[in-house]
């Protein structure tokens, strides 16, 4: 039988009931869901917050502006200029192979389980990120974070899960989410919205150790940190096996990292020996209307 996403998803004991039949329903029908769990439930699944949370402030202090330029390679001339890849925000990238911290992070059952309810077709990570809006900046503009859908019957291609290494507030920049617009054909920029108040806008607010899981087609952005509090998030990010993958794991994965990954974390990462290596050309060049029509058609095929 071909080893797939369910396999992976079994080998690393994910099953059916890693949500509840509710919170399925939330995901699909109100596109997010929240889930908070307590200190002592994430070290009971191998992860420290304490620890992810000062190897996260070391690792802002050592990179600052040249945090999460992994990603951005289509705009190196900001990185010239010593400025961050997003204005307003600290981003770390690539934060797999920076600590064994953040190892058992992609893997969080809530997050790759629903990514693969949603999303339907076999999956991959696209990136874990670190975001952090600088005080008295960092919002955005109402956003999807993928081409907006075209149809009913169009897939969902991506969905984001985010862990909290702080207490998110309306006033340290919580996100902002309009409820139900994941099943709209448009974008927000689309629509002609800015950073403007949404009339059905909510601000997640939720404590430090909570997951906030959605559809990546919801309308959402990130707000001001208008207090200047700490407000860390880590993006887990799955998409679509098909689509691009925002770090080349394959080829960027350090031996000693690797080493330590089993095979099914392998896969998530589409980094086993005979997953194919990302077109290195193809992907830099992906904005270009040319290629990326091409691989529209490829994608839905
Ligand atoms: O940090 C946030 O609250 C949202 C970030 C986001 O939507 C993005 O960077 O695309």
């Amino acid at each position: 039988m071909k080893y797939n996403s369910n396999t992976a998803l079994s080998e690393i004991g994910i099953t059916e009931d890693t949500l509840t039949e509710k919170q399925k329903n939330d995901l699909v029908n109100k596109g997010y869901i929240l889930i908070s769990l307590a200190e002592n439930e994430w070290l009971d699944r191998g992860i420290d917050l304490n620890l992810v949370s000062n190897v996260t402030n070391e690792l802002i202090e050592k990179e600052g502006s040249m945090g999460g330029w992994e990603a951005h390679d289509h705009a190196q001339h900001k990185l010239e200029k010593g400025q961050h890849p997003e204005r307003g925000a600290q981003r770390l990238n690539h934060l797999i192979n920076k600590h064994s911290c953040y190892r058992k992070i992609f893997t969080i059952p809530e997050a790759v389980y629903a990514a693969k309810f949603l999303i339907k077709n076999d999956i991959a990570l696209s990136q874990l990120i670190l975001r952090m809006p600088f005080p008295g900046t960092g919002e955005q503009k109402w956003h999807i974070d993928w081409m907006p859908r075209r149809k009913k019957s169009d897939p969902i291609r991506s969905v984001l899960t985010s862990l909290f290494l702080d207490d998110f507030t309306k006033e340290n920049g919580a996100t902002r989410i309009v409820p139900n617009t994941h099943k709209l054909l448009l974008s927000p920029e689309e629509q002609g919205l800015g950073t403007e108040d949404h009339p059905d806008q909510i601000y997640v607010e939720a404590p430090r150790g909570s997951l906030f899981i959605y559809d990546i087609n919801l309308w959402h952005c990130g707000s001001r940190n208008l207090n200047g509090k700490k407000r860390r998030q880590l993006n887990i990010n799955y998409r679509d096996r098909k689509i691009w993958q925002q770090i080349n794991y394959k080829k960027e994965l350090i031996e000693s990292v690797r080493n330590e990954l089993s095979y099914a974390e392998l896969y998530l990462l589409k980094a086993r020996d005979e997953d194919k290596p990302r077109k290195e050309f193809l992907f830099r060049h992906r904005n270009n209307p040319i290629i990326k029509k091409m691989f529209q058609i490829l994608w839905s095929s």
